[in-house]
């Protein structure tokens, strides 16, 4: 992996799904009206190079929003975590946010990068170790969605600490969000806590603009699931019989992304056919967009406590500290 400024967003991006599981999920997801597909099928090698290129777009705010916090919070994030901490951070991560958090904090016991892919777990240690000698780096090959355990330190930590950046906790629904902080919550143990980024509702029109460029790159990262389709499954499709569309779902308060047919026509795959009609999409990647309070009531029905809650001045996305109770 190179030294890219975007959010690896790992549960997605690390299961690195073979052609099989791919064609079954295509399958099981368009079986019937409205089509979906997981968004972890977005990040492949291109994928991920496209997704890197959306997070230095003007249109995309997440990313420079939660590091202009990172950088602008440290002190108090440093202050909040409190010295000798665990620091296991969910996903290899990108080194700038790596680093926004590991120069601000105190004695940190070890660093621990959890990912599903060795390739960007060994990048991820060999970075940090280069950026600071003397702290111990134990890298934990795990799908982080999943059970996994942690290393014991040299050193012994006074809490463990999950770093969680980029609002990849966006991309799961509320009641998975919730199964899933709580798993963490539990790992964590007692004195555990948590530093999240999460994006945060707003402005429509602000949140469409994200998720559609006028570069044209977030539709190229989503077109590029039509691509995976005819080049691993070996599908017959027409590349642009499709449109890439970001929707805001009122009742769900997420954006969507979704490619749309641009006509009548199928897309014939392993001896199947699968039917489209003009305007049916298939939904391919669901961002929620939290409240304060929202995020708050969610957090602490998972057995966390909202300790400290950070933003930017517009309050366009937040950096919470969250406390295991
Ligand atoms: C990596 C899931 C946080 O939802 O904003 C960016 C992925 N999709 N543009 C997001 C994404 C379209 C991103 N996350």
């Amino acid at each position: 992996m190179t030294n890219s400024p975007g959010d690896r967003p790992s549960p997605l991006e690390a299961a690195r799904p073979d052609g099989e599981e791919l064609l079954a999920d295509l399958l099981q997801g368009t079986r019937e009206a409205p089509y979906s597909l997981s968004p972890k099928y977005l990040y492949d090698q291109r994928g991920s190079e496209l997704f890197d290129r959306i997070c230095e777009l003007d249109a995309y705010y997440p990313t420079r929003t939660e590091l202009a916090i990172l950088a602008a919070r440290g002190r108090e994030i440093s202050a909040a975590v409190g010295p000798r901490a665990l620091v296991v951070e969910l996903g290899s991560g990108s080194s700038n946010k790596t680093q926004a958090l590991l120069d601000h904090l105190e004695e940190p016991a070890a660093y621990v990068p959890v990912d599903i892919s060795r390739e960007h777990l060994e990048a991820a240690a060999a970075r940090v170790d280069a950026a600071y000698p003397g702290l111990e780096v134990l890298p934990v090959a795990a799908d982080y969605t999943r059970p996994y355990s942690l290393p014991t330190p040299r050193t012994e930590a006074a809490r463990t600490l999950l770093y969680f950046p980029g609002s990849t906790l966006g991309n799961f629904d509320l009641p998975e969000a919730e199964a899933f902080l709580a798993r963490q919550a539990a790992l964590a143990g007692s004195g555990g806590a948590m530093v999240v980024g999460l994006d945060l509702q707003k402005d429509v029109d602000v949140l469409l603009r994200a998720y559609d460029d006028p570069e044209g790159v977030t539709a190229a990262f989503n077109s590029n699931l039509l691509h995976r389709l005819r080049d691993e499954l070996g599908a017959d499709l027409d590349l642009d019989g499709f449109r890439h569309r970001a929707r805001y779902n009122e009742d769900l308060g997420c954006v969507e992304m979704h490619l749309e047919s641009l006509k009548d026509q199928e897309i014939r795959v392993a001896g199947r056919a699968i039917p489209f009609r003009t305007g049916q999409t298939i939904r391919t990647e669901r961002s929620y967009k939290y409240t304060l309070a929202g995020f708050r009531d969610l957090a602490e029905r998972a057995g966390f406590r909202v300790a400290r809650v950070w933003t930017d001045p517009d309050g366009y996305f937040s950096v919470q500290f969250l406390e295991a109770v």
